[in-house]
């Protein structure tokens, strides 16, 4: 039997309430309907033992004032053990990985909304995965207010991030709007503010778009 060639490497961004778990379903939807196997679902920060331990850290409130680079570097240390130890070998399996988050997330993040500025997460990628990279982004694009009042409804108390103030948002989206503009070709822009179905749909359209240009690479 021929070996299946390397799986697709699909992330999911946006910030927070902008749909991005609720998506997934979507994702899955497409890849059954097209006969592939069922994708592995991670997310970032997390996705091992290791990882999720540095979420925790790094969602805990009780760190408030923690410092961006310090931030950036948990993440990375997170994503380091992540990549090695389950995004690589599943993808080298000829498994689709679909990740809640990835790298983009740190240039939205702790380069824009933190400050700390392109320059230095890209040091931090280029040491930790270098030209790795994945194939596409659904930038999921919400208005920060429109994604906060979704979140609101969920009743949970606010993590270390979610107590962030407006403009944190916005410097965070206005950073994935760089990214999206930078490289078009792996980005793919879902407007976010509108009702779950229609945001469902386009996300299916994405997928089916990227089985239709050869599936498993
Ligand atoms: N982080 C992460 C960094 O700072 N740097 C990094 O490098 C990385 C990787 C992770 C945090 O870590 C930070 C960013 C984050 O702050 P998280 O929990 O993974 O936290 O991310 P969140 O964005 O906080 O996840 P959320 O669950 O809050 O947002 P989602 O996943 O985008 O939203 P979802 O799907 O859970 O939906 C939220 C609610 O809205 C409803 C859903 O039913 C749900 O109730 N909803 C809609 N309602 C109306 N219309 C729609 N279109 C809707 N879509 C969803």
């Amino acid at each position: 039997m021929a070996r299946r060639g390397r799986g697709r490497f699909i992330t999911v961004e946006g910030l927070e309430g902008a749909g991005k778990t609720s998506c997934l379903e979507a994702i899955a939807a497409a890849l059954r309907m097209a006969g592939e196997p069922e994708p592995l679902f991670t997310r970032e920060p997390g996705g091992t033992p290791f990882g999720e331990a540095l979420r925790s850290v790094l969602l805990d409130p009780q760190y408030q004032g923690m410092t961006a680079e310090a931030e950036a570097l948990t993440v990375f240390a997170a994503r380091a053990d992540h990549l090695t130890r389950v995004i690589r070998p599943t993808l080298e399996a000829g498994r689709w990985v679909v990740c809640d988050r990835f790298t983009d997330a740190t240039y939205a993040y702790q380069g824009g909304g933190r400050g700390l500025g392109d320059r230095r997460v890209a040091e931090l990628e280029a040491w930790v995965h270098g030209g790795f990279g994945p194939d596409r982004t659904l930038l999921l694009d919400v208005e920060p207010d429109v994604g906060r009042a979704r979140i609101a409804t969920r009743g949970a108390h606010a993590d270390r991030f979610e107590q962030e103030q407006d403009a944190f948002f916005r410097a965070a989206r206005a950073a994935y709007h760089r990214r999206a503009a930078a490289e078009p070709g792996r980005f793919r822009i879902v407007d976010a503010n509108r009702p779950a179905a229609e945001v469902a749909a386009q996300v299916r359209h994405e997928i089916e778009a990227l089985l239709g240009h050869g599936g498993t690479a």
